[in-house]
């Protein structure tokens, strides 16, 4: 019949197919469909024929060639040109205007519990996939329906008008490329799960977030994982840990030339460093004091500093260490409480020590240091994907700190400030937002993480860096241990007697007390002694991973020391806080980029 339009119908999932068969036929179209769509057509008493009218071949090998053939996939991808109509004419093919298909159930079928591969392999749609792809490809003339839920409206279009609209195409094809993409990485998710080696392209994990999330698992698409598990097996957060941690150290490394060391716990860090030489008295109170030859190792150095930023935060961390992991670096991780370790490689002795940890069921990851992630990160929240471009925001101290807002023609900052802010800002970078940090001395001191207001960041972290500080008085760094108070329990004695909140009686007093040898229970600070003590706290350098929208955020800060502030501008109390800041002594410096991560 001149101008007659042609269908082809494959449908695995056969709803609505006796409806969309008979709209077809209302309209005049002539219906070819493969074997069981034409049969279930057929026995309803519409006219239909079978693909093999067309292509003179019969379908074979069980089904597995149905469609796929010349006189389908010309008739699908042939323009409206001369050319490709005079290749249609010398073959004998007609143009197809409408192709119906939807797939095998392969993700359905994988998801059944002890399929087999011959099973799987089975459920891979070869000539369906190539007829949505071809006919989205030819949109501009072809209509490609993919889903049973459009063929009411497509029916309804056609009865109308006759025809299928651009618009209705357009919308048809995206459909069937986005089904194709959805299909494809069912398949190639399934094989990689059994054709990946363990740890190369993926890896499954004991859980997810929590024991119940199960399964979980770590993958690339297209490449191996940045990282080789040494040794133990890592857990979701442990992971969440280590690719915010590696950056960080990563970062702060290349930014200030040192080696630097990172603590982490729910993916903020509870300390970060630089190798700075540590003092004798930031060794006791990091309690490394008898780490032989720790002054000889920057990133031991670094490392006793991020852990000793607030050891009870540090309690069972994520490390991450820019450099080679040497022994006396992993002396110092041995003996405390940490989950698991991230660097780009481990000396021989160091890793021997490593993988005892923990009944050698520590974690240990070595990470690629040349890996550089896609511009562009996606996540899905709730069902629904997110992408945007990875924050590669680069901070340094020579670039990031130059505008000086208050006071009026100040002086270059010293390099320690910028050292200390540059500490601070990278580390926000990869806090859990809203996030104030405090740093001192190349590392930082104080941490607020996760707030929703600005300013219970900046008390939460003014008060990690008082009690930071109160560790450092000399009544805390000479405390009498009884025999066998373990490291933990000390940390957490230290906690309390720093923050001020050792109860007077009771129970937890007698909790208290049983850390230290008879008759050394050490003294709570009166108010006067921590006022004073905190009175030297001095020369602190903070940053706010966006603007401070009140002036009690500065006040907080000078309450801890702070000398150097850096942060985003753009409150409308802009003016006040810059004010505030120069009354206090404060240099208050104005840092482009806000640094908002989750
Ligand atoms: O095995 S296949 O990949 N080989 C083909 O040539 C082919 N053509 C269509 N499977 C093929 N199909 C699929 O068959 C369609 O995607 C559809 O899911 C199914 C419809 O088969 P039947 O019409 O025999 O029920």
């Amino acid at each position: 019949m001149a101008g007659q339009k042609t269908a082809i119908l494959s449908v695995y999932d056969k709803t609505g197919l006796l409806d969309l068969a008979k709209g077809l036929h209302d309209q005049g179209v002539r219906i070819l469909a493969s074997g069981g769509t034409a049969k279930m057509i057929r026995e309803a008493n519409f006219p239909v024929e079978d693909v093999s009218a067309i292509t003179k071949a019969p379908e074979m090998l069980g089904g597995r060639v149905k469609t796929l053939h010349p006189a389908v996939h010309g008739g699908i991808l042939a323009r409206n040109l001369d050319s490709d109509s005079k290749d249609l004419a010398e073959n004998s093919i007609d143009k197809i205007d409408f192709v119906v298909c939807n797939l095998y159930p392969f993700s359905e079928t994988v998801a059944r519990i002890n399929v087999t591969i011959p099973e799987a392999v089975e459920e891979i749609d070869i000539g369906g996939v190539t007829l949505l792809r071809a006919a989205a490809k030819n949109h501009s003339r072809v209509t490609i329906i993919s889903d049973p839920k459009d063929y009411h409206d497509f029916l309804t279009e056609l009865e109308k008008d006759g025809e299928v609209s651009e618009k209705s195409r357009q919308r048809y094809a995206l459909k069937a490329f986005e089904q194709t993409a959805g299909y494809d990485s069912a398949i190639s998710d399934f094989f990689r799960k059994k054709y990946a080696g363990e740890g190369e392209q993926q890896l499954p994990l004991r859980y997810g977030a929590n024991p119940h999330q199960k399964p979980a698992t770590v993958f690339m698409q297209d490449s191996q994982l940045p990282f080789k598990v040494l040794c133990g097996a890592p857990g979701y957060i442990n992971l969440l840990d280590a690719l915010n941690a590696w950056p960080l150290v990563q970062e702060l490394s290349n930014a200030l030339n040192y080696p630097a060391a990172a603590s982490f716990k729910h993916v903020s860090p509870a300390g970060a460093a630089i190798g700075v030489p540590l003092s004798d008295d930031e060794r006791k109170a990091y309690m490394v004091d008898d780490i032989d030859g720790i002054e000889s190792s920057g990133l031991a150095q670094a490392y006793a500093r991020a852990r000793g930023a607030d050891r009870m935060s540090s309690f069972g961390d994520m490390i991450a260490l820019s450099h080679e992991v040497d022994l006396t670096t992993a002396k110092i991780i041995s003996r405390e409480v940490s989950d698991g370790v991230v660097a780009p490689k481990y000396t021989d002795e160091a890793l021997e020590i490593l993988k005892k940890k923990k009944g050698g069921k520590y974690l240990v990851l070595q990470m690629d240091p040349d890996y550089v992630p896609p511009m562009e990160e996606t996540r899905s929240v709730f069902g629904v994907n997110l992408r945007q471009h990875r924050n590669d925001a680069k901070i340094s101290p020579a670039d990031t700190f130059n505008t000086v807002i208050t006071p009026k023609n100040s002086p270059p900052l010293p390099e320690s400030a910028l050292r200390d802010l540059a500490i601070a800002t990278i580390s926000l970078k990869y806090t859990q937002s809203n996030s104030v940090c405090y740093a001192l001395n190349g590392q930082l001191i104080g941490l607020g993480a996760g707030q929703q207001s600005r300013i219970h960041c900046t008390r939460l972290a003014g008060d990690k860096a008082d009690n930071w500080w109160m560790r450092f008085h000399e009544r805390t760094l000479s405390l009498k241990w009884k025999k066998g108070t373990k490291r933990p329990s000390k940390s957490n004695a230290i906690d309390l007697l720093c923050s001020g909140l050792v109860p007077e009686s009771g129970i937890e007093r007698d909790d208290f007390e049983s850390n230290f040898e008879e008759g050394q229970v050490p003294q709570v600070f009166s108010t006067e002694e921590r006022k004073a003590w905190l009175e030297k706290l001095k020369d602190v350098a903070v940053s706010s991973d966006a603007f401070f929208p009140f002036i009690d955020n500065i006040f907080r800060t000078a309450r801890s020391g702070a000398k150097y502030i850096a942060a985003p501008t753009g409150s409308q109390n802009d003016g006040a806080v810059f004010d505030t800041a120069e009354k206090l002594g404060i240099t208050f410096v104005e840092q482009h980029i806000r640094l908002f991560h989750h």
